[in-house]
């Protein structure tokens, strides 16, 4: 089994039977069916192999992939990006600030895990520097998160023992992901206990991300299991949705909507909609926003 474990530029490092990193290249024609994608191939893929008289190997092709993640770069462009495949979890880091991520964020990473059954788990990180006012955010946000039915976390990556978070990767594939900036270096390094990629240098205050971390690339835990560091990303694109999917991606609403008067109801002001009176009441103002804001990327799309 070649196994593509990282991804630097137009080099891909690919573990082979053998249990050595071949640095491969990527056949110029090499697309996957189905796919616009900008990266034809992603960590955690099972690629084939062309050995070439030099030492050197061709990427010939991409076995089919038990799931992935995707997204646009930024929410109107026709780049689309698929960030891991084949992969247990996704583990999203986040922070309340330093820098704030938005729940517009968390949300629609949320809805494209869903989209693509990948599970997803929120670890609050950063939890050290939170004023007493981000600390109740924090409780307020993990509350609303978990009632859905998704495991959060809060620690610092920097000083809190992670032990019992590590437990939760060992045996899986995780992909970490998030905002430039939010920690997700510092945690692997963390849970490795040893420096095992850059961080940003803690010298300076950034509230914004540093793009420090510029390639993919997936560890194997002693333990067992892989974790995915990934370049922090800013926008989360959503794709390939339609208009009447988009609800099935946000749990609540989607449980909701099975009262809706019409079974396409996009909860715009339809007659009969049971989502719109609930907004504020058990779908939480901040999510509802978000299902639009996918919505209208869709619209918006359209129009172009
Ligand atoms: N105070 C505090 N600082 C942290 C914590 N975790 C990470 N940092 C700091 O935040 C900065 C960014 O951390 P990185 O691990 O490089 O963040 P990243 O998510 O990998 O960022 P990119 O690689 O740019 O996507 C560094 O200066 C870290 O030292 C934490 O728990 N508490
Ligand atoms: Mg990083
Ligand atoms: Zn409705």
């Amino acid at each position: 089994m070649n196994l593509v474990i990282k991804i630097t530029g137009s080099t891909v490092g690919v573990l082979t039977a053998d249990g050595t990193v071949a640095d491969c290249r990527v056949k110029g024609n090499l697309r996957i069916a189905g796919i616009r994608s900008t990266n034809p191939v992603a960590v955690g893929d099972h690629v084939t192999l062309e050995q070439q008289a030099d030492g050197t190997a061709w990427i010939t092709s991409v076995l089919p992939r038990r799931n992935y993640i995707i997204r646009r770069s930024t929410n109107l462009s026709k780049q689309s990006h698929i960030l891991a495949a084949n992969i247990d979890q996704a583990a999203l880091l986040v922070t309340i600030s330093h820098p704030q991520t938005s729940t517009t964020f968390i949300d629609r990473f949320l809805a494209t895990c869903e989209a693509y059954s990948v599970p997803a788990m929120l670890v609050f990180n950063k939890t050290d520097l939170f004023t007493p006012d981000e600390l109740q955010q924090l409780a307020e946000l993990r509350e609303m998160y978990e009632s859905l039915g998704y495991h959060t976390c809060a620690i610092s990556a920097m000083y809190d023992d992670i032990q019992a978070l590590k437990q939760e990767f060992i045996g899986k594939t995780t992909l970490l992901s998030g905002n430039s900036g939010v920690g997700k270096s510092t945690l692997l390094n963390a849970i490795f206990g040893t420096t095992l990629t850059r961080t940003a240098d803690i010298s300076q205050v950034h509230d914004t991300g540093m793009h420090t971390t510029t390639f993919s690339e997936m560890y194997p835990l002693p333990e067992g299991g892989w974790l995915i560091d990934t370049p922090g990303i800013k926008g989360f694109g959503t794709l390939d949705m339609q208009k009447e999917e988009v609800g099935h991606y946000f749990r609540e609403i989607f449980r909701i909507s099975r009262d809706c008067r019409y079974s396409n109801c996009l909860h715009c002001g339809e007659p009969g909609c049971a989502v719109l009176p609930e907004v504020g009441n058990s779908i939480a103002e901040s999510r509802f926003d978000s299902y639009l804001s996918v919505l209208n990327d869709i619209n918006e799309d359209k129009y172009r």
